[in-house]
């Protein structure tokens, strides 16, 4: 089926190929009505609802993976729980991305720490890529710290070559950690501002400041994912074309 092709492309590819489909079915139309002057204005109102009703599917299907930062998540105990949001799609800003199941984490900058946490499987690799940090949006210099089960500390990181996890960063200030869980269970990852860290229990140092907003993308391997659209979804699309077809008589 054709929309399988286009689950899970980000939110400006999915109104661009709405508005694609809009245009699309303005030719065909073109193409029987070779006149301009034959246009109906009521057709021209159903090539915008086809635009429209494109877009918003495939707005829908795309932020399956995309969601955004919730408070309070300041300690390891609060953290926000991001595993019914793991998807597979491809995505510019996110290494291995069609393969490996991801999580892209929008921040509005809310002075604290920020933890999210997930379930992860022994041996499976795990990726944490901050973008959009520094010079970028609400421009901060971000540091990560990882946590395993029970909150034990196990790495963190402050700068990074951009040239790691795919796009998303102009600025070796912006961290990243590659690390292959050693056991199964509960894991943490944190962000807070340079100069930072943290040790069992929690981060340390700096906390992010008011206007500092970032992207962190999540990615773990093995974990399940959710990114099929609800079939009320699909069916609400296919009715939609077919009364849309019926009055074109396409
Ligand atoms: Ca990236
Ligand atoms: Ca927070
Ligand atoms: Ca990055
Ligand atoms: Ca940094």
């Amino acid at each position: 089926m054709l929309f399988c092709q286009y689950f899970l492309i980000d939110r400006n590819t999915a109104l661009n190929t709405g508005m694609t489909y809009a245009l699309l079915y303005y030719v065909i139309l073109m193409s029987k009505n070779p006149f301009v002057g034959s246009i109906k204005m009521k057709n021209i109102n159903k090539l915008i609802q086809i635009g429209l009703l494109s877009a918003s599917f495939f707005s829908v299907s795309a932020q399956a993976a995309v969601i955004s930062e919730i408070e309070a998540n300041d300690s390891i105990a609060t953290a926000q729980n991001i595993d019914a949001a793991f998807s597979v799609g491809s995505n510019s800003d996110i290494a291995n991305s069609a393969t490996m199941p991801w999580v892209s984490i929008l921040s509005s900058g809310t002075a604290s720490y920020d933890y999210y946490t997930f379930s992860a499987t022994a041996g499976s690799a795990g990726i944490f890529d901050i973008d959009y940090g520094m010079n970028q949006g609400g421009s901060f210099d971000p540091e990560l710290v990882l946590f395993g089960p029970g909150g034990v500390y196990i790495t963190n990181n402050d700068d990074a070559s951009t040239s790691n996890g795919a796009g998303g960063s102009i600025h070796s200030y912006d961290p990243y950690i590659s690390y292959t869980f050693a056991s199964t269970g509960m894991y943490t990852i944190g962000v807070c501002e340079y100069s930072c860290g943290g040790g069992n229990g929690g981060m340390s140092g700096n906390i992010p400041e008011a206007t500092d907003t970032y992207t962190l993308q999540v990615s773990v391997q093995n974990h399940s994912t959710s990114n099929i659209p609800e079939p009320g979804t699909l069916l609400l699309l296919g009715l939609g074309l077919a009364g849309i077809s019926r009055k074109f008589k396409m």
